[in-house]
C-alpha cells in the first residue's frame, strides 16, 4: 500500500463532517450526494476482501427498491453470497473513518483478518440506472486502484446478474459463463426445455406482461429476449422511457399498495416434485400468515421464520436439499444443496422408470433457470412461468390457491429509530419497554390478527405490520401499534393519523 497515493486519492473523496453510516440490510444505503466516500471506501475494502479470500469478489451500486435520489453499495462474496457479517463491521469501520485514521484502519483490519497484501486482488463491478450511479461506480474503481486492485466493470446489469457473474468465475465457470450472455443462455435454455414438456406446448403464444419499475430489468429483459422461446412473447411496462425509478411502480409498489406477493405459491409445485428430499420454507415476519398456514397445512412444508434481509433467509435455506425462500416485498429464490443437485442431475440421466427420470429431468432444468446466488427477479418469473405451463394452470388459478389476509403496512419517524430493538425474528419487540405489552393488547381486540414492529435496515422508519381478518380491522390495527410507537418511541412530527 503507497500511503501517499492512498492519502491522495482519499482526499478527492472527501467524508462529509459528522457522518455515520452503517452496513446495514443490503449495504449502505442513503442520499446518493452523501456516498462518494463511501463508494471509493468500499472499492478499499473489496480489495483487501479479495485478497483474503484469494478469489474474486463483486461491487455492486444500487439502492434496489429505494427512491431514485438514494443510492448505495454492497459487496458480493466469492459464491455470490452477501458479505460475511464480520466483514460487515470492517466496512462499517471503514465508511465511518475519519481521513487521517483510514490507514491505521486497513492495517487493522489486514491484520485482524490476515489478508496478505501481496497477493492478486479482483473485483467485479456493477450498477444499476440511476443517475448517480456512474460516477459513484468511478469511485469504487478509484479505490480498487489505489491498492493495486484489478477490476472488470460490467457496468449496467441488475444486481442477481452480479452475483451469478462472480459465482461464474470462482467456481471455474461450473456455475456458468461468466459473461450476460452466459447468464442469458443458461437460464433461457432451461427455461426452453421446461416449456417444451408442458401440456400445451407449442399450441400457444404465452405473454409475459413485466413490471420493470423504471429501472435496469427494461434493459436486461430486451438483451434477453432473443434468447426466449418463440411461443414466448415478453411486454414490458415501466421501462424507464417516460417516469422515474421506483416510481408507482415496483416490487416494493406492490406490497405497500396490497397486491398479491408474486412469488407466493412457489413452494407448492417443488414440493409435490421433490418429495423425497428434506425441503423447507424460509419466510420473514412479513409474510402473509395465510402463506404460512397453506404451506404447513396443506403443502406439509415445515416453514421457518428469519429476521427481515435476504442474507438471513439465504443463510437458513443452505441447510436444506431444497431450501424455498421468499420475503414479501419480491425478494425469493431456491437452494440445492450439491447433494441433492448431483442425484436430481443422476437420477435425470439413469433412472428407468420413465415417469420419474421425466421429473427428474424437469428438477434439472429448474435447477438451472433458478439464480441460486441471489433472489433473482427474471429468473423467479421465469420458474413461476415454467411451473404454471407444465401445470396448465392460468394466473388466476394459481392465484386462487388460497387468499391472503387482509394486512397493512405503514412506517413511523422516530428521534432514533434503534431505540426499537427486537427479538424472535423481529416478532416481538425487547425495547422501549411497554411497547411489546401495548401490541398484544391491542393485537388482541382482532381476530385472525397479529402486528409487529421494526427498525428498518434502508430508510430512517420505524416499520409497522399488522393483518387481520378484514381490512378495515388491519387498518385500525396498524394504526393503533403506530400510535404506540410514535408515543413510546419518541415520533418525530405530527402523530399518525387514521388511514
Ligand atoms: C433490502 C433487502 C431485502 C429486505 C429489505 C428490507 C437485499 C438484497 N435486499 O431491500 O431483503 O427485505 O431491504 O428493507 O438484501 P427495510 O429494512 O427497509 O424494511
Amino acid at each position: 500500500m503507497d500511503p501517499e497515493a492512498l492519502k491522495k486519492y482519499s482526499a478527492l473523496h472527501p467524508k462529509p463532517a459528522g457522518l455515520t453510516l452503517q452496513y446495514g440490510t443490503a449495504g449502505f444505503r442513503t442520499k446518493a450526494e452523501q456516498l462518494d466516500h463511501v463508494m471509493f471506501r468500499m472499492g478499499l475494502l473489496a480489495v483487501l476482501r479479495s485478497r483474503a479470500v484469494v478469489s474474486t469478489v463483486g461491487v455492486m451500486v444500487t439502492a434496489s427498491h429505494n427512491p431514485e435520489e438514494d443510492n448505495g453499495v454492497k459487496l458480493v462474496d466469492p459464491l455470490g453470497e452477501m458479505l460475511h457479517p464480520t466483514w460487515e463491521e470492517y466496512a462499517t469501520q471503514l465508511a465511518n473513518a475519519e481521513e487521517q485514521e483510514l490507514q491505521k484502519i486497513i492495517t487493522e483490519i489486514c491484520q485482524k483478518a490476515a489478508v496478505n497484501q501481496q497477493k492478486d486482488a479482483s473485483v467485479f463491478i456493477g450498477r444499476d440506472t440511476r443517475p448517480s450511479s456512474k460516477k459513484l461506480s468511478q469511485s469504487v474503481i478509484d479505490g480498487i486502484s489505489v491498492l493495486g486492485g484489478q477490476y472488470h466493470d460490467y457496468g449496467l446489469v441488475t444486481t442477481p446478474q452480479l452475483h451469478y457473474l462472480v459465482c461464474c468465475q470462482n467456481t471455474q465457470e461450473q456455475y456458468g459463463k461468466a459473461t450476460l450472455e452466459g447468464y442469458y443462455e443458461k437460464l433461457s435454455k432451461a427455461f426452453t426445455e421446461l416449456i417444451k414438456q408442458s401440456p400445451s406446448s407449442g399450441e400457444s403464444q404465452r405473454h409475459l406482461k413485466i413490471d420493470c419499475a423504471n429501472g435496469i430489468g427494461a434493459l436486461k429483459l430486451s438483451e434477453m429476449e432473443p434468447y426466449f422461446p418463440k411461443e414466448v412473447l415478453i411486454h414490458l411496462y415501466n421501462d424507464g422511457t417516460k417516469e422515474k425509478l421506483n416510481h408507482l411502480c415496483g416490487a416494493d409498489f406492490v406490497k405497500v399498495h396490497q397486491k398479491p406477493p408474486r412469488v407466493k405459491h412457489f413452494a407448492s409445485w417443488i414440493a409435490q416434485v421433490g418429495q423425497t428430499l428434506k425441503m423447507a420454507v424460509v419466510q420473514t415476519a412479513y409474510a402473509n400468515g395465510s402463506s404460512t398456514r397453506y404451506l404447513e397445512e396443506t403443502l406439509k412444508v415445515p416453514v421457518h421464520c428469519v429476521k427481515t434481509g435476504v442474507k438471513h433467509l439465504h443463510h437458513k435455506a443452505q441447510e436444506f436439499d431444497v431450501g424455498v425462500y421468499f420475503e414479501a416485498n419480491g425478494h425469493g429464490t431456491v437452494l440445492f444443496s450439491k447433494a441433492a443437485e448431483a442425484k436430481i442431475r443422476q437420477l435425470a440421466k439413469e433412472e428407468k422408470d420413465d415417469e420419474k427420470r421425466k421429473a427428474a429431468k424437469v428438477l434439472e432444468n429448474m435447477i438451472d433457470v433458478i439464480n441460486q446466488t441471489i433472489g433473482d427477479a427474471v429468473s423467479d418469473m421465469l420458474v413461476i412461468e415454467a411451473i404454471l405451463a407444465l401445470k396448465g394452470l392460468t394466473v388466476q388459478q394459481w392465484d386462487a390457491i388460497y387468499a391472503d389476509l387482509p394486512s397493512r403496512l405503514l412506517k413511523v419517524q422516530v428521534a432514533d429509530r434503534r431505540v426499537i430493538d427486537t427479538a424472535d425474528a423481529e416478532r416481538r419487540a425487547v425495547t422501549p419497554p411497554g411497547l411489546q405489552e401495548r401490541i398484544d393488547v391491542l393485537v388482541k381486540k382482532y381476530n385472525l390478527s397479529r402486528a409487529f414492529v421494526r427498525p428498518s435496515g434502508t430508510e430512517d422508519v420505524v416499520r409497522i405490520y399488522a393483518e387481520a381478518d378484514t381490512q378495515e380491522n388491519a387498518d385500525a390495527l396498524a394504526h393503533e401499534v403506530s400510535l404506540a410507537v410514535y408515543h413510546l418511541a419518541r415520533g418525530k412530527g405530527a402523530p399518525p393519523q387514521p388511514l
